[in-house]
């Protein structure tokens, strides 16, 4: 995978917003490098609703020419022609969407060295590393970790691609770049801004 495409990586659900795919526009519109549908928490769509939400997504990202992967199910990744699937520590995904879309983009996050090794290993194409800084966004999320990590793991995979994630806003994005990421996964500071195009712009190092 091309490491620039991790340089602006939005992350949403439907409960992330209260007006998804117009801020996944606006988002598209100013610049985010790859999308992620993750549709979990409360009152989360289920079935052919969350089907038809992820299809208008992908149909987005289409006429932005900007990757769309799906959070965690591998069966809608493949029965939508994803670009591509973000799994936890879940081997048997990583195998199964390997098997049936060989050439398609799988991330993995990964939370210490052992994880780092075997996602490598086991074929992913990136690793996300979080959460960097305390997150309101997922409720089972770890301890916040700081960039410690981040910086080991890229001394160990200069080349590497790898995403930082976890309550990374405008302020903070730049210590994350400079501890090694590639680039930035973010979810409320992008649903939550109310000027998208100067967040995205910050979140990429423009001024
Ligand atoms: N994964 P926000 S933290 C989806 O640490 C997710 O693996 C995390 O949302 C991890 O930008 C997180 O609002 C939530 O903090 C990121």
């Amino acid at each position: 995978m091309n490491r620039n495409d991790l340089s602006v990586y939005f992350i949403m659900g439907t409960s992330n917003s209260k007006q998804p795919l117009e801020t996944l526009e606006k988002a598209l519109q100013a610049g985010i490098t790859c999308f992620q549908i993750r549709e979990k928490g409360e009152g989360c769509l289920k079935g052919a609703a969350y089907e038809a939400f992820a299809k208008e997504c992908q149909n987005l990202c289409r006429a932005y020419n900007v990757p769309f992967i799906v959070n965690d199910d591998v069966d809608l990744a493949l029965k939508l022609d994803a670009d591509g699937i973000h799994v936890g520590q879940d081997d048997l995904a990583i195998t199964e969407f390997r098997a049936q879309a060989n050439g398609k983009i799988i991330g993995v996050s990964v939370h210490d060295e052992q994880e780092l090794h075997h996602a490598v290993k086991s074929g992913a194409d990136y690793v996300g590393i979080g959460p960097i800084y305390q997150t309101k966004s997922k409720s089972n999320a770890k301890p916040p970790a700081g960039v410690n990590f981040l910086q080991k793991a890229r001394s160990l995979y200069p080349q590497f691609p790898i995403v930082g994630i976890g309550g990374i806003n405008e302020k903070n994005a730049a210590e994350v770049r400079s501890a090694g990421a590639d680039g930035v996964a973010v979810i409320s500071v992008i649903c939550e801004s109310s000027d998208i195009n100067k967040t995205i712009r910050a979140l990429s190092g423009e001024k």
